[in-house]
Parts: structure tokens; sequence; C-alpha cells
């Protein structure tokens, strides 16, 4: 057997990638007149049906406001709600579901971190980020420290889109107050070595958030093994609906910060002389919560933890692998993010030619990447160039589909290069 035939066999064998897609209607339509390729998960992945029906039987049967307490359906919605916190709390191995709140996205949950760190900072502090951030990590840090008198200071990137240890250790000082970064690239795929850096931090007294975003998709993360203070994802991209993300965060720091926003739910008692705060987690979450949306991204939650793993992991380092191999089939065709561990995400240029225009015309033959600078200017800026086409698989993404990217791209190239 050829390795391609193993790795086709070991997919279809310990992961039934087709029953997989069965479970996900929206793959199985026609773009363009062609089978849909969709390869922009990193960007948002799509639903099962069981995050579809989660949603549609939320609605039916037990919709009303949470945490009332006035009737019956009231209790059911509550009770469906927290059901998916303690869903999330399990997922992440949280301690307790007070460290659970919900956020609209990754986006929402930094900005209440940066917003709930920044009385701790004063001038000259530092934030340690790094080079490879999606916005949604750098400019809610830049907005603190513009009130702060803080700096943000990027940990460099080595040109295979690792991070440099030697550049984290020599910006690692007495300065640094809050080490934020990403598990993974959403850019490069890089999946980044984040407990030993984690540990490093802590060391010094210095509280650590993850951007899971990219991470949760292929991985389950253990806050408590990682030992990170904060871990944010979003649920769209894993699988469930948009928004509603998730912010973990130790109990003890939760406590210490100040309410993100204020209104109902977040409190205990309002008179004109005297406000006090609702307990963990309520305290972050102002106002009618996204409840069906909680429900959902539970759904989605349950539905991996039915899927084996191990196969799945398997199956994605498969479909990287082929992308890999299939690289030197494209004239000119050049990789951006060469990390040693990667999620299957592949950001590329082709010589002679724009990102946007391969993304059109790919699109053209019912394949979906996205093109431009993924909200990461500063890693754009890194390898000079204004945008990459990226292709980011998900689980239930096929070597088939691998082949035909590299197919189209081959025809993309001999037409217009
Ligand atoms: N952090 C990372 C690492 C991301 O990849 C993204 C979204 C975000 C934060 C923001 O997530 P949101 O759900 O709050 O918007 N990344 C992408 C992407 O790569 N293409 O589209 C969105």
């Amino acid at each position: 057997m050829t390795d391609l035939s193993v790795a086709r066999t070991a997919q279809q064998s310990a992961f039934d990638v087709d029953a997989i897609r069965r479970d996900f209607p929206i793959l199985s339509q026609q773009v363009n007149g062609k089978p849909l390729v969709y390869l922009d998960n990193g960007a948002s992945a799509q639903k099962p049906v069981a995050v579809l029906n989660a949603m549609d039987r939320y609605y039916r049967e037990m919709h009303s406001n949470v945490h009332r307490g006035a009737h019956t359906l009231g209790d059911r919605a509550t009770a469906a709600f927290e059901g998916a916190r303690e869903t999330v709390r399990d997922f992440l191995n949280a301690g307790s579901t007070r460290e659970i709140i919900w956020t609209r996205g990754t986006t929402e949950a930094i900005n209440l971190v940066a917003n709930g760190l920044a009385p701790r900072l004063k001038a000259g502090d530092e934030i340690l980020v790094s080079h490879m951030e999606h916005h949604a990590n750098i400019v809610p840090w830049q907005m603190i420290a513009e009130r702060t008198g803080a700096k943000v200071v990027p940990i460099q990137v080595t040109p295979e889109g690792e991070l440099d240890l030697d550049s984290f250790n020599s910006l690692l000082n007495e300065r640094t107050r809050i080490l934020a970064i990403t598990h993974v690239s959403n850019v490069l795929g890089t999946v980044n070595p984040v407990a030993p850096l984690i540990e490093q931090a802590k060391a010094r007294g210095v509280l650590t958030l993850l951007d899971g975003a990219q991470a949760v998709p292929h991985y389950r993360p253990d806050v408590q093994a990682l030992g990170c203070d904060f871990y944010v994802f979003s649920s769209h991209k894993l699988f469930g609906p948009t928004g509603i993300g998730v912010l973990y965060g130790k109990a003890q720091l939760l406590e210490e910060m100040p309410p993100y926003q204020g209104g109902g739910e977040m409190i205990e008692r309002v008179s004109f002389d005297r406000t006090t705060w609702n307990t963990l987690p309520y305290k972050f979450e102002a106002g009618t919560p996204a409840i069906a949306e909680a429900v959902g991204l539970g759904a989605a939650i349950e539905y991996l933890g039915r899927l084996n793993r191990p196969a799945m992991e398997a199956a994605e380092a498969a479909l990287l692998a082929r992308a890999n191999e299939l690289v030197a089939t494209v004239p000119g065709m050049e990789v951006i993010g060469t990390a040693k561990h990667k999620v299957p995400v592949m950001s590329f240029k082709i010589a002679g030619l724009h990102p946007s225009d391969i993304g059109t015309l790919l699109d053209q033959q019912g394949i979906a990447i996205r093109t431009g600078h993924h909200c990461a200017m500063p890693l754009m800026d890194f390898y000079g160039v204004p945008g990459t086409a990226r292709a980011s698989f998900a689980f239930y993404n096929t070597l088939d589909e691998v082949d035909q990217l590299f197919t189209a791209l081959q025809k993309v190239q001999r037409l217009f290069a």
C-alpha cells in the first residue's frame, strides 16, 4: 500500500467520515454548480444536526427567561442553560461552574478580562502578547494600555511560525504583569507550547490568558493541567451557534475583578445609595443571556464527546499530511507556517497570484477558503505579505477534498499565474 492509501484506510476504518458528514446537512450541497468543499473552518465551523435540533427543541418546548423561578417553562430553560454551563465546565476540566462565564465570543471574553485587570496595571507595566495574535488578543490590551500607561510587548515569531522562545525569555521580566497568547495560531496553525510558558510566567506572579479560539476545534484543553488563569473561546468555531463564547477564569481572580457591564442579573441588591454584585458567574452576565445559544453550544460539545477523539485527531493529521505532500504539485506555491506542531490549517501564497484572486477562483469551483490578513496584520507585516490564502480543515473534511483543493490550485496556477 502507498502511504496515501494507508492514510485513507486509517481514516475510513477508525473514523467513518462519510457517516459524520451526514450529521452536517450544510455540507451536502452544490455551490456554483459544484459540490461544496468547505475549507474555511478557522473562520467558522458548520453545525451538526444535534446542535440544530437542540436549539429547535429548546424554542419549541422550553423557552422562557432564565433565573426567575416564576414558572415551569422558566425552570426548564434555566435547567437547560445551566446544564450547558456544566457541559462546558466538564469540557475544559474547570473546577467549578462559577468559573465559566458566558460571553458573546472570544473577542468579548478578552475585552472582559482586559477591563477586569486594568485596575491592577500602572504606567510602565508590560502586557506580553505574541506577534502571531489575532487582533482580538492585541487591541483590547492596547486599549487598556492606553488607559493605564502600561505597554503591550510582542514576543517574536520564527520564520517557520513558531514562538521564539529566546524572545519570550528575554521579554519576561519584572515589569511583566500579563501574558496573553494564543494556544493555536489562526493563520499558521502553530500549536504553541503554552504549558511551560505559563509555568515560567506563574513563577514570576504574571497572570496568564490563553486564546483558545483555534485550539478547541481540534483539542480538548484541560485548564487545570495548563494552569492558566483565563482561557477563552468562541462557540461558532467549535461547531456550535454564533453569538456565544466562554470565559474560563480562576474563581479568586474573577472575584477580585470588577464587573464588566452593569444591569440586571449581575447584581445582588440595587439602591441609589449602594449596589452590590451577584455571585459568580452571574456577576459578569448582565442582561438576558443567549440561552438557546448556550444550549446549542452544550449540544455541540456533547456531539464531539461522542466522536472517537484519538481517531479524529489522527484523521485531521492525515488531512494536513496529505496537503503538505501536495504543495510540490503547485508551481510557485509557498506555505506560510511550517511549525513542527500544527493543526490542519494551511496558509499559503502562489507566485504571481493575489490571495483574493485565488479565493475567488476556488469559489467558482465550489471550494471555500479564506483570504486576506485574517485579523493578524502584525503577522502579515512580519512575513511581508498583504495577506495569504488559507485552507482550514475540520474533522469532517476528507482526503478527497484535500485532493480537490490541490487540483483546483493547479488549474488556477496554470491559467493565471
Ligand atoms: N482569536 C483567534 C485565535 C481567532 O482565530 C479568532 C477568530 C478570534 C480570536 C476572534 O473570535 P470571535 O469569535 O470573537 O470573532 N478568527 C477568525 C479567523 O481566523 N477567520 O475569521 C475569524
